[in-house]
């Protein structure tokens, strides 16, 4: 039981064994009942601690006195240019603690003035284009969900700062029903005694997830463009105008800036000043998204300009900027879709299929706090991510589903609603066929069952079987082996190419000096081509030797041998095409 001593507050006095306790400060409520603790580091930082265990709370405490405890925590000057910022002392272990409960240091995010300076991340040539004297305003929407105060004020600020005056109509908040407390009274209060009005804070009657509530923005929002950022971003030099300019150009164009990183740990930005190389959006086969490296068609396409929109197989989803009237034209969101997760490859096959197009505006760029885990709940635990993108599979990868399911079998039978709405949007867009899209704009996507001899499970002696070891795809892992499972699963789904590739989506079988086999990023080279014999060899064409499961065990590594006819050299694939 916490004793707590309210200052000069005699109407309150002096409290033992509290059960439940309300504080009526002058422009504060505070509410506090057994077990809650947010309102008791509110009242640590206003108070301080009494000898006997207590807490005193001046009387006049307030938002006022809460903001300028925040303001006496920044270090002028400190993370600069997006410096990183290294703590010392009991302040680093305070940092590491932070990070277990915000995917990143809140520490150093406390201790950086909100209007830090970064540096010009941009291709020196982008300082060289002009833009229309004529560009459309923007609103910017940032959807939070118990976002931590100073990343999110920092968002705000720096697109406050970054952007021009004229262009930046509105500033749109919506609150996904945290409940930090710090993200109430006190964020209204700061709102209005320290951001123009062009600031506008909406929230949501209940959790409704990301999507619903960049809906509700997009709902309240009245300028030409939508901007959508995360609530943990710092935008770059003239980060909103080539966006705008190539909305300009095009009302179709849905464009995303360069996402730079900001480290987790120490805040600092990070670009590649060097080659100035980036990567675009794809997507893996199981439903997440992932970065691919430019196509040298696309780098040919744009003259291997350093400035020039590059098209985009998908993007990221949470920094974009589109046409108000054509993101509702074009189908909005899928409202039904939960809490976080697929919206962002939803649109992209959206808009490529229905006639728009998605690009990369690489003079745009914002920075963006990568963190490692979710600092919210899903409620129920529920996999919004999984079901939200049987939804969008359902309605827009057509046949192509079928490998969405082969890699994620877990979700063939989950229920998903009803998509009949979204279906009719894209029957009455006349969209595109996914297959059309695959051709035409993902035309690099390996396709684990077309122009292949063989897939599915690769299956030896004793009931094993060729296995990822759920090692990353795109790291060099080595290629394994496992029991079989009892259906095709992600782990051991293999492909025989047409180009003789042993491979996965990315990474593709080659033999190491030592006769393991390991896999590689495909690069077409001769080490990573195989052929099937007659007998159901696999031999590698460099060494003329032949996979061999000789002397392993499930999980062990695979390697080859002199081709001899033994069993544990035979593999049976589950399925074999026509050539
Ligand atoms: O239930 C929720 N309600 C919310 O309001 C869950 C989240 N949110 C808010 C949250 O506070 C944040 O501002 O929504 C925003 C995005 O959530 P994040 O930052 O937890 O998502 P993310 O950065 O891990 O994930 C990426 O994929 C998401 C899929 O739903 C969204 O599209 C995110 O916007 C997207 N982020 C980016 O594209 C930034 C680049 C990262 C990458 C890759
Ligand atoms: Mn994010």
């Amino acid at each position: 039981v916490w004793r707590w001593f309210v200052l000069g507050a005699s109407r309150l006095g002096f409290y033992d064994e509290v059960k439940e306790l309300e504080i009526q400060l002058p422009t504060t409520k505070i509410r506090w009942t057994p077990g809650k603790t947010v309102i008791k580091s509110i009242l640590r930082a206003v108070g301080g601690r009494m000898p006997d265990g207590t807490f005193t709370i001046p009387i006049n405490s307030s938002y006022e006195n809460l903001i300028k405890i925040d303001e006496s925590k920044i270090v002028y000057g400190l993370g600069n240019d997006g410096e990183a910022v290294i703590l010392e002392g009991h302040e680093f272990f305070e940092g590491e603690a932070s990070y277990k409960n915000e995917a990143f240091n809140l520490v150093v995010s406390n201790k950086i003035p909100l209007n830090r300076t970064i540096k010009d991340a941009r291709h020196p040539m982008c300082s060289t284009l002009s833009y229309s004297s004529y560009l459309p305003s923007a609103s910017v929407i940032i959807v939070f969900c118990n976002e931590a105060w100073s990343v999110l004020l920092r968002t705000i600020v720096s697109v406050m700062n970054q952007t021009p005056d004229k262009l930046l109509k509105e500033i749109i908040l919506v609150d996904d029903f945290s409940d930090h407390d710090e993200l109430h009274g006190k964020l209204e209060y700061y709102i209005k005694t320290r951001l123009p009005s062009k600031v506008k804070l909406f929230r949501l009657p209940e959790r409704r997830g990301l999507i619903k509530a960049r809906l509700a923005g997009a709902h309240a929002a009245s300028a030409d463009v939508l901007v959508f950022l995360d609530a943990h971003c710092e935008a770059g030099i003239n980060w909103l105008e080539p966006l705008v300019q190539r909305i300009l150009e095009g009302k179709n164009n849905v464009v995303v800036p360069i996402i730079d990183v900001i480290d987790d740990k120490t805040l600092e930005y990070q670009y590649n000043n060097v080659s100035y190389e980036f990567q675009i959006g794809g997507f893996n086969w199981n439903g997440h998204y992932t970065w691919i490296d430019i196509p040298s068609k696309e780098l040919d396409r744009i003259h291997h300009s350093f400035t020039s929109p590059v098209r985009s197989p998908t993007m990221a989803g949470g920094l974009f900027a589109i046409n108000r009237e054509y993101f509702w034209e074009i189908g909005s969101y899928d409202k039904e879709m939960d809490l976080w997760g697929g919206e962002n490859l939803e649109m992209s096959f959206r808009v490529w299929q229905c006639g728009g197009h998605l690009e990369t505006v690489p003079c745009s760029r914002v920075g963006h706090i990568f963190r490692t885990f979710h600092p919210y709940k899903f409620p129920n635990d529920k996999d919004s991510h999984g079901i939200n993108t049987v939804r969008l599979a359902e309605v827009w990868m057509d046949e192509y589903k079928r490998l969405f399911y082969l890699n994620r079998p877990d979700l063939r039978k989950i229920e998903y609603g009803n998509v009949s709405e979204r279906l009719e949007l894209r029957n009455s867009l006349q969209c595109k066929s996914f297959k059309w899209y695959l051709q035409n704009i993902y035309y690099d996507k390996f396709i684990s069952d077309e122009n292949v001899s063989a897939y599915g499970r690769v299956r030896g002696n004793d009931n094993m079987c060729l296995d990822n070891l759920q090692k990353e795809e795109e790291q060099d892992a080595p290629l394994g082996i496992y029991s079989c499972h009892s259906i095709i699963v992600g782990t051991q789904l293999f492909s025989l190419s047409l180009r003789g590739e042993l491979r996965r989506e990315y990474a593709c079988a080659e033999v190491l000096d030592n006769n393991k086999v390991m896999m590689y990023k495909c690069h077409g080279g001769l080490n990573q081509k195989w052929t099937v014999t007659r007998f159901g060899y696999l031999k590698n064409v460099e060494t003329e030797l032949c996979l061999d499961s000789a002397n392993l065990k499930s999980g062990d590594t695979l390697r080859v041998s002199r081709c001899r006819k033994l069993p544990s050299q035979l593999w049976k694939w589950d399925h074999y095409l026509e050539t």
